[in-house]
């Protein structure tokens, strides 16, 4: 069993979350990008979605599915994204593909969380990804400063995420952290103290959007985990 395949079981056992009629949230990612190609059975019968990156939404428009502003809609029934950890609690590290802050935007206006993920992703405790921080540009070293204090359990290793030698730029046009050595024991808290130090855009600890449905891929087939 290769870990696409199991990518391939989740993206396709997240349609039973989507609801016809209604418009759906789209994460961004490796197994999300299954979930969109399963979602092209369905493009009829949605009213379209609300994706959380650019590359999200050139895939879904090339299949046919409308794509609205979050703006444009109100609640959301159901958010689909994978994850780059997850614990028994639903708590996640989101963030690898440096769209963080466009899935807590989407993810917080669904009623309900479908992670999708292969079993690699499921852990005891976070923070052996290095966990992903969208900063203002400017605030980069001092956010980095306050890593490297650690205070309430945020000590950390933070350095700037490149791409061809050059900081990467989100999608909205910010700077990305990625923060090594932490143990996230209490996510809550974490998110809670990370949040409100000046610079921070988006801390990729997700628990105040934590999932409520996992569909785990393992060799034994697709867990629901609750
Ligand atoms: C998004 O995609 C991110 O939050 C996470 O970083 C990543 C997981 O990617 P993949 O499905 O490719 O492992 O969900």
């Amino acid at each position: 069993m290769t870990q696409d395949e199991l990518k391939t079981w989740v993206g396709q056992a997240a349609l039973r979350y989507v609801v016809p009629g209604e418009i759906v949230g789209v994460g961004t990612g490796s197994t999300v990008n299954k979930f969109i190609d399963a979602l092209a059975g369905m493009a009829g019968q949605i009213q379209g979605a609300v994706s959380s990156s650019e590359a999200s939404t050139a895939r879904l428009r090339a299949i046919g599915i409308p794509v609205f502003d979050a703006n444009e809609v109100g609640e959301l029934g159901v958010y689909v994204d994978g994850a780059d950890e997850i614990d028994g609690r639903g708590y996640m590290v989101k963030g690898g593909g440096a769209a963080l802050t466009r899935e807590k935007i989407v993810a917080a206006q669904a009623r309900q969380f479908v992670c999708i993920a292969d079993e690699s992703k499921r852990v005891q405790t976070l923070g052996a990804f290095p966990l992903p921080v969208e900063v203002i540009p400017m605030a980069a070293q001092a956010v980095a400063r306050r890593f490297a204090a650690g205070v309430q359990g945020t000590r950390g290793e933070a350095t700037l995420r490149l791409k061809d030698g050059a900081p990467l730029v989100t999608d909205n046009g910010q700077h990305i952290l990625d923060v090594r050595g932490l143990q996230i024991t209490d996510p809550l808290a974490f998110e809670r103290e990370v949040n409100q130090w000046p610079g921070v855009v988006t801390v990729g600890v997700f628990a105040n959007q934590r999932a409520h449905v996992c569909l785990l891929g393992t060799a034994q087939g697709v867990q629901t985990l609750t």
